[in-house]
């Protein structure tokens, strides 16, 4: 029999290492986490130690927990081994250990946190707590102290608050940076507004529309499929009065193509939708199949910052699966904490685009602006 220990960063990975040497019929003997690297024993790096058999052959090795002296082993009908191929063929099986694992993921990230914190420079520790006050994840937190103590760990000790927050900021800045999306392309025809219940897609649809007409010259049309609230397609049309813009209301994806063929002279098309539970998968696919991403269209998610990041987050895993282009988030003035911008940009690497802050029509909206939402964030530490 061939034993091999394994250290990887994920199970995939482990696994399409076992095969290559261990052949198809090889089994997973044990798993778990440990941790390897780091400096002065912090932030070292988390990997899983896996150990695999297979027999000389590549034959399955027949196992039970009962291991003999003679490290052989015997079968039993109730305990199937873990082998590639039934972990391979199984996908159920696969989201679960994946599951698993970033459950202990998680779990040892936050007894880590907690851990080293006594460690860190004092200046680093309270940033680390002002982040947290911003209801930053825990994991987002160690991520981003990471980083600073891997670019900068031989000046740390010796820095001073302002330069410490500076570190952060670039930091932060450069999560931004990276997955920055404009507003509303100048090429796209059609946008659909979706999200929940109440997080203001009307309210900054009216917004957008004013913004397009005076500044942008464009001609606007509205489609409104939000039939489900009374007074939904009255708020809608007192705008569409207001800005001198055509509205169309449909119920099916036919009445649909007919609005949007009424509405052929217009440069852009901004869709309303109603606010459902959209932690309810079905509640998104319902809605999605109403919505033609097939002409040159934006589907903008529309969250706001009032929201709990939970909630956030199974929210956007159900669009993930129906495609969103963009985030816009709102309700920035209801809010301190803005830490929910970075951990959904970092967990689902999607774009914020516009941000709002206030009921005020067509005042209260702009394309989220990196340095303002960093100053907000470590504007309110002080320089002793
Ligand atoms: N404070 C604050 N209130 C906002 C903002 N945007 C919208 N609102 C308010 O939020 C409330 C709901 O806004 P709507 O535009 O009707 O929200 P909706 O997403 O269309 O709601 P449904 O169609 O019912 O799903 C209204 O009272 C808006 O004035 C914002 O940026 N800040
Ligand atoms: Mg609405």
């Amino acid at each position: 029999m061939r034993v091999k220990r394994y250290v990887v960063e994920s199970m995939p990975s482990a696994l399409q290492k076992i095969k290559s040497d261990l052949g198809q019929n090889a089994v997973i003997l044990n798993t778990k986490e440990i941790k390897q690297g780091g400096f002065l024993g912090l932030f070292k790096q988390k990997r899983i130690e896996v150990i695999a058999a297979a027999d000389a052959d590549g034959n399955k090795k027949e196992f039970s927990h009962k291991q003999s002296s003679s490290d052989t082993f015997e079968s039993t009908s109730e305990q199937k081994p873990n082998t590639i191929s039934a972990i391979e063929s199984s996908s159920d099986s696969n989201a679960n250990v994946l599951e698993e694992v970033k459950k202990l993921k998680e779990f040892i990230l936050k007894f880590h946190t907690n851990e080293d914190n006594t460690k860190l420079p004092v200046h680093l520790k309270n940033l680390q707590l002002h982040l947290s006050d911003h209801d930053f994840e825990p994991q987002l937190i160690d991520k981003i102290m990471h980083h600073i103590i891997e670019q900068h760990h031989e000046q740390l000790g010796s820095l001073s608050v302002s330069e410490t927050n500076q570190m952060v900021r670039e930091q932060l800045l450069k999560m931004l940076s990276n997955h920055n999306a404009q507003g509303l392309s100048p090429k796209t025809r059609i946008a659909y507004f979706v999200g929940p219940t109440g997080v203001g897609k009307t309210t900054t649809i009216a917004k957008l529309a004013a913004d397009q007409v005076l500044k942008y010259n464009r001609k606007i049309g509205f489609i409104t499929s939000d039939t489900y609230r009374i007074a939904a397609i009255d708020q809608l049309k007192t705008y569409a009065n207001i800005l001198d813009v055509p509205l169309h209301i449909v119920n099916s994806p036919k009445d649909f193509e007919v609005a949007v063929e009424k509405l052929k002279d217009v440069d852009l098309i901004l869709m309303d939708t109603a606010g459902r539970n959209f932690r309810n998968e079905m509640n998104v696919s319902e809605l999605k199949s109403l919505l033609n991403t097939s002409e040159r269209s934006e589907t903008y998610l529309v969250l706001s910052l009032t929201t709990k990041y939970k909630d956030m987050k199974t929210i956007t895993n159900n669009f993930m699966k129906f495609g969103i282009d963009k985030i816009l988030f709102t309700k920035m003035d209801e809010t301190e904490s803005l830490g929910n911008i970075f951990n959904l940009v970092d967990e689902f690497s999607l774009k914020p685009s516009y941000i709002t802050y206030g009921q005020n029509v067509p005042d209260d909206v702009s394309i989220l602006n990196d340095d303002e939402v960093t100053d907000r964030i470590l504007g309110g530490i002080s320089y002793e």
